[in-house]
């Protein structure tokens, strides 16, 4: 058995390899998190979280790297979870225990997690999880990498304060195809790789196809950065600190945080129906018949289901 309370008070002290495993164990089972909770739930947020997203390749995890070094820099506490698992500061599966600090100069400021094992599925739910784990320890600034495909993306918006969408020069088809999408999902448009040909072109391409929106009084800031090069870096920092004040002086941070945190309740609920279906259906001889008659075409699933519940959560009030 692994003495959770003991991780979490050392992860509390500022033990990284204690906060590693820890959030291994959260990953492997959440319901760890009913053992720490009086240790380590926030009372109120304070941590900034910043999500990153954008195709492969155009260049998150290097500028996520150079950001956290900042950030780092001007004396903040930094926390990155990269949930793409080619993720090069992370090195993927190559690090025993997943963790690994960029730089040198700062790097004891900084902590990286990379999350890439389990189902696709789960990893919205861990990554939140981890964000309101390390929150607590006093990071200051949470950096989430997510790959630019896939539902993760999508719910980016929910789980972030600010949303940094990373685009590369050329890429003004993509623009036009994605469109809507893209262009509603940032609050600070990064063209990355400004050291190449054509930044200006993209550049112009995003400020055009962003127009005159403003989204509640934010308008969205379009950056040439060149992550390589260190170049608009400190830019980049500005533009994340401008978005935060924002948040702040609207009262938007609050309203972010209740999205969060709804969010947050409902893919754990999803998490433990899911459970308890799996555990009653291997030793629940009613809920596994009404199962078969479901898979095999003769109860509908919407009955079925029904059914299930209602067996379910009566053998949950029994125990209760
Ligand atoms: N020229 C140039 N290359 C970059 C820049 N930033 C990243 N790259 C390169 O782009 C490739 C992909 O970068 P990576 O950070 O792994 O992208 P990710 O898949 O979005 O995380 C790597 O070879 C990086 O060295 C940049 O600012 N300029
Ligand atoms: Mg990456």
């Amino acid at each position: 058995m692994v003495d959770v309370r003991g991780l979490a008070s050392n992860a509390l002290n500022g033990d990284k390899l204690a906060l590693s495993k820890l959030l291994t164990c959260i990953e492997l089972n959440p319901e760890v998190i009913k053992d720490i909770a009086d240790l380590v739930w926030p009372k109120e947020h304070r941590a900034h979280v910043i999500g990153v997203t954008g195709s492969a390749g155009v260049g998150k995890s290097t500028l996520i790297s150079v950001l956290a070094d900042e950030l780092a820099s001007d004396g903040h506490l930094v926390a990155v979870i990269a949930v793409d698992p080619s993720s090069p500061i992370t090195g993927g599966a190559f690090l025993g225990d997943r963790v690994r600090m960029v730089g040198i100069r700062r790097s004891d400021r900084v902590f990286i997690r990379s999350m890439s094992t389990g189902s696709e599925e789960a990893l919205p739910l861990k990554a939140l999880l981890s964000i309101e784990v390390m929150d607590a320890l006093g990071y200051d600034y949470i950096i989430l990498e997510t790959p630019g495909i896939g539902q993760f993306n999508v719910g980016i918006a929910n789980i972030a304060d600010t949303v940094i969408l990373v685009l590369i020069p050329g890429a003004g088809d993509e623009i036009q195809a994605l469109k809507a999408g893209i262009m509603e999902v940032g609050d600070i448009y990064v063209i990355n790789k400004a050291d190449r040909p054509n930044a200006d072109i993209t550049f112009n391409q995003v400020v055009f196809a962003l127009g005159d929106v403003s989204r509640d009084g934010w308008v969205p800031k379009v950056l040439k950065v060149s992550a390589l090069q260190r170049l608009g870096i400190k830019e980049l920092v500005s533009a994340v600190g401008e978005h935060r004040n924002y948040l702040i002086s609207s009262n938007k941070v609050k309203v972010k945080e209740v999205l969060r945190r709804s969010l947050e309740l409902e893919l754990v609920m999803k998490y433990k129906v899911m459970n308890m279906f799996k555990e009653t259906l291997n030793s629940n001889n009613f809920i596994r018949n009404i199962y078969e008659s479901c898979v095999r075409g003769s109860l509908d699933p919407i009955t079925a289901t029904d059914k299930i519940f209602e067996l379910m959560f009566k053998s949950v009030g029994k125990i209760s």
